[in-house]
């Protein structure tokens, strides 16, 4: 009789739920970004006020009932217990916070930041090699190219943080058994602002199902999918930090991704080498 082990090890499988990530991205985000905006008593009741009322306009004009606001209630009670409020806030409202945040920029488009950035990813230097598992899964990708001001003028030394899901979707410090910093790494650009950075293509993400968000997801009939993406924060001295995510051509879900994040600026383009691919794309950072 033989046993086969790689079965074997699979025995007790940690399982990505909705309420591991969620309680990873609340602790996140707690300890992360906890400036406060100094908000003046007038303009926090403005926005309150114009909130409700269009809570109460949707209630009259659609004459919600007592079921259903218990109904909101229960689910309401249930993103907070899940973990789940910052991927309902940037799956649903981020990419307009973004749009208005971004609408005098001229340099690269930006878009979302998720809820799965991590700081301090380990430095790579200019030519990076992202860290992997053994016999990490996927097409291997070369994504390469040169930050520059508006004019033109090459950055050196500009900080690329780059983080992603794996091939088969998940983040990690997010989903379980994946090593820290996996697929996450700081890249430093060289003398002439290039950068060069070896990794594998991500797979689409699929938001999780079995919390609020997919609660709400499939009551309303909607998808839970956002095409696969790279995330990205490029900074320099003295120039505006732009967070962004890159996408690739021909994925499903570019026209129709949950979080509403992708643009047609941030689709790249992708050619076919020797065991994998590579893609070139240059950022362009406004003056501060
Ligand atoms: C993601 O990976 C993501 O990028 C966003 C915006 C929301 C949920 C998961
Ligand atoms: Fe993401």
């Amino acid at each position: 009789m033989s046993i086969d082990h790689a079965a074997s090890t699979d025995l007790s499988p940690e399982v990505a739920t909705a309420a591991a990530s969620g309680a990873n991205a609340t602790e996140r985000f707690t300890s992360d970004k906890q400036a406060a905006a100094d908000t003046p008593p007038e303009r926090v009741s403005l926005l309150a006020r114009q909130v409700l009322s269009a809570v109460h306009d949707t209630i009259r004009e659609h004459k919600v009932t007592y079921d259903e606001y218990n109904a909101l209630k229960a689910w309401l009670i249930n993103v907070g217990q899940t973990g789940e409020w910052p991927l309902f806030l940037d799956v649903w409202v981020e990419h307009v916070v973004e749009e208005v945040a971004g609408e005098s920029r001229e340099g690269s488009k930006g878009t979302i930041e998720g809820p799965y950035y991590v700081p301090n990813a380990p430095e790579l230097g200019s030519a990076a090699i992202l860290p992997t598992r053994d016999g990490e899964q996927g097409t291997p990708l070369l994504f390469q190219g040169q930050v520059t001001a508006v004019d033109g003028t090459p950055l050196a030394h500009a900080v690329i943080e780059i983080w992603h899901a794996d091939s088969d979707g998940f983040y990690s410090q997010f989903a379980p058994g994946i090593p820290e910093w996996n697929l996450r790494g700081t890249v430093t650009t060289d003398d002439q602002g290039q950068f060069w950075i070896h990794t594998m293509k991500p797979a689409p993400y699929q938001i999780p199902t079995d919390g609020a968000c997919g609660n709400l997801i499939s009551a309303a009939g909607w998808h839970p999918w956002r095409p696969a993406h790279l995330h990205l924060k490029v900074a320099a001295d003295g120039y505006q930090q732009v967070t962004t995510q890159l996408y690739f051509p021909g994925d499903a879900h570019n026209d129709d991704d949950v979080a509403n994040a992708v643009k047609p600026e941030l689709i790249l383009d992708p050619k076919d080498v020797d065991g994998g691919q590579e893609v070139t794309y240059d950022f362009v950072l406004d003056k501060a």
